[in-house]
């Protein structure tokens, strides 16, 4: 379905007069509102491919229909998602879930909808049809050097498939870990893994990175060979360079304080991109911002007060992506909210009064820190976003376009309504 100009401008035209009251209300209380535009506009937030379909949980799986059924459908919808808020340009692959075939049509679909492809996710932890080991016991970490191998030629065909789509990531999570006391040497496990992630980084080209995502469980529930940032950042520290932690913001322990770990991998140059998602329990894969909006706030306060720290490119410098999956949602209304919270929380990351953040820490004001962040969080940024997307072309309102063109029906009647299976 493709999404024609006119019907973005007459969309705005009709919700016109109301934003304009509402932006010229914030510029008269913020007046710095208008410094910021430009930086809200380069941030772009890649769409996993897997988060199209409907998800689901180990339970059961409700589709909503018209779900895209190949690779080319998959990068509609997300031409789609971008048509509308101008936010969403790249398109994150999983590897077999995703089978990019005719690479140069490919790249050119994507292009011609404005995509990039962001990082290239390997799967190593299912079997897939065909191959001659199992990972049931593992991949990178596999006490059978058979195994490992099998699991760094995959890495490495994945990144073959990248070079042919320009994307310039390798991302890697590995399942890999042990569910009971004694089924695992820890010291054993860690140095397989490391020996195979070597090979998997000597494949990389020049201008890749290599994101390792850690999880602190499931599959494995007593241990994890890549289970928290202190191990992911062991890994890619001994690796090189080109070499970074990805944080999932679902793969922490309760409670865990994620901003001040993201605080320090910034500082040591080791942070390399996010799955954005939120959760109440474990590995949810909720809407960003729907549970802990705090949360979200203070992640990218430290992401801005540490990339600006470190003279880093906030758009270009990290991999911000999606990591979310649903039952009950349309996903693509899902999406929406979730690139639209994650630039509602940069916003107000961005504004945060920062000179003074740091006068009251200097003098240990600790009520004056807290009002400090707490006024910047609670200023309603949203009239600043729709004229971020007003000025780039945007919809005002990209969820309500979205209804009010009853794209789901479309789809529908175009691709029907079975589930199409992710692999998830
Ligand atoms: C693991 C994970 C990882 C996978 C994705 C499907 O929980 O977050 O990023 O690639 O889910
Ligand atoms: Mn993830
Ligand atoms: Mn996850």
């Amino acid at each position: 379905m493709q999404l024609h100009r006119s019907t973005i401008a007459d969309h705005n035209e009709s919700l016109l007069k109301d934003h304009q009251r509402r932006i010229q209300y914030l510029r008269s209380e913020v007046p710095r509102v208008d410094e910021v535009l430009p930086l809200l506009t380069d941030l772009q937030v890649a769409i996993p491919s897997w988060a199209l379909g409907t998800g689901g949980t180990r339970f059961g799986r409700f589709s909503g229909g018209g779900e895209p059924r190949s690779l080319e459908e998959k990068i509609e919808d997300v031409g789609l998602l971008h048509a509308l808020n101008q936010s969403s340009g790249s398109i994150s692959l999983h590897i077999p879930w995703d089978v990019p075939q005719h690479h140069a049509a490919i790249r050119t679909l994507a292009a011609q909808h404005g995509l990039l492809f962001d990082a290239m996710n390997s799967n190593t932890f299912q079997d897939h049809p065909g191959q001659a080991y199992s990972y049931k016991f593992g991949s990178l970490h596999h006490v059978d050097k058979a195994v490992r191998k099998q699991a760094v030629e995959h890495n490495i065909e994945v990144i073959r498939q990248g070079v042919e789509l320009g994307s310039k990531a390798l991302s890697i999570w590995l399942s890999d870990g042990s569910n009971f006391p004694g089924q695992l040497n820890f010291r054993k496990a860690f140095q397989n893994t490391l020996e195979s992630l070597q090979e998997i980084y000597a494949a990389l080209p020049a201008d890749w990175k290599l994101w390792l995502e850690y999880k602190a469980f499931e599959p494995n529930f007593y241990s994890g060979t890549v289970a928290d940032w202190g191990q992911s950042l062991l890994f890619v520290n001994k690796l090189g360079p080109k070499a970074f932690t990805l944080v999932d913001l679902g793969h922490h322990l309760p409670n865990a304080n994620i901003e001040q770990i993201v605080s320090l991998l910034l500082m040591e140059g080791r942070l390399g991109g996010f799955h954005f998602n939120d959760s109440k329990y474990g590995d949810d894969d909720l809407t960003t911002g729907s549970i802990r909006p705090y949360q979200l706030f203070l992640i990218f306060n430290e992401l801005v007060e540490g990339m600006d720290a470190r003279h880093m490119s906030h758009s270009r410098d990290m991999g911000w992506m999606i990591d979310a999956s649903h039952n009950v949602k349309d996903p693509l209304e899902d999406l929406l909210q979730s690139v639209e919270a994650i630039k509602l929380a940069y916003a107000q990351a961005l504004l945060v009064d920062r000179k003074a953040l740091q006068e009251a820490q200097a003098q240990n004001d600790v009520a004056r820190a807290q009002e400090i962040l707490q006024a910047s969080f609670r200023t309603d940024l949203r009239p600043l976003l729709a004229e971020a997307r007003l000025q780039a072309g945007a919809a005002l309102d990209p969820l309500q376009l979205f209804r009010q063109l009853h794209v789901r029906n479309s789809l529908i009647k175009e691709r029907g309504n079975t589930a199409v299976a992710t692999g998830l």
